[in-house]
């Protein structure tokens, strides 16, 4: 089994997976590649995941993918990049256990909740986390007023209805990390202003694909501190 450590620049290119054989090139703690791990675990491939230092990328990493950015698949010689791109590819080439929803409506349901949380959410959640502390009051609002967006799309219990589908796993790994928002901006996503996502945040923090894949808001504080001081610790918590 590769190491977790994340590999960098100048590293030898690891050898090909071997035939059938799936690989996921990540780093620990990106969410988009979480996603990707995410749907790996619900649908329960077997695959190999290799770690990319995002500072100083391997030589090769950037011959494999011209984005340059995790989640990257690789199976028999085919390169899969762009974290929505790849689960629909999972669900692809191992139909078993689809979490695409077949039903063209509902996968545009879905998509567009995903394009509203990038619309309305996403921005101000990176601008809360790195952005400029005398900003953070007027972001917070617009956070929050985007929020409301997701909190009536959710049909309960999950947003992809009785069971954890597509969209649950697309969205979870950004709230999961919300305690970096009431550590760093103040930003508390509370139950009486949003009843339903708390609740789903709960029943997330239950699934054993979300365990498999999460760390705790500890390790999120501890490595977002790292990430905001510029040098990110990809290799946080693991032995030397
Ligand atoms: N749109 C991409 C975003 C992926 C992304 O931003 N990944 C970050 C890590 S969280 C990355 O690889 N950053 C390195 C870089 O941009 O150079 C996706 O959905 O996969």
């Amino acid at each position: 089994m590769p190491s977790e450590k994340a590999m960098k620049t100048g590293s030898a290119c690891p050898p090909p997976p071997g035939p059938g054989k799936l690989r996921l090139y990540s780093m620990r703690f990106c969410p988009y590649a979480e996603r990707t791990r995410l749907f790996l675990a619900a649908k329960g491939i077997e695959h190999e995941t290799i770690n990319i230092h995002l500072r100083e990328k391997p030589e090769w990493f950037l011959e494999k993918t011209p984005v340059g950015q995790v989640p990257v698949l690789e199976k028999d010689g085919k390169i899969v990049y762009e974290s929505l791109v790849c689960n629909e590819y999972l669900d692809g080439i191992y139909p078993d256990k689809c979490i695409t929803p077949r039903d063209p409506l509902e996968k545009a349901r879905q998509s567009m909740v995903l394009a509203l949380w990038d619309a309305k959410v996403a921005g101000f959640y990176n601008k809360l986390v790195f952005g400029k502390e005398d900003e953070r009051p007027a972001v917070a609002k617009q956070f929050v007023d985007g929020l409301q967006y997701i909190e009536n799309a959710l049909t309960q219990p999950f947003f992809s209805g009785d069971k954890a589908g597509a969209l649950d796993y697309n969205l979870w790994p950004w709230f999961e990390r919300f305690s970096m928002l009431k550590n760093c901006a103040g930003v508390e996503v509370s139950a009486d202003k949003f009843p339903k996502l708390t609740a789903w945040m709960e029943r997330m923090l239950e699934l054993p694909e979300v365990k498999a894949c999460s760390f705790s808001p500890e390790v999120h504080d501890q490595y977002g501190k790292t990430l905001l001081s510029g040098k990110s610790d990809y290799d946080l918590g693991l032995e030397e």
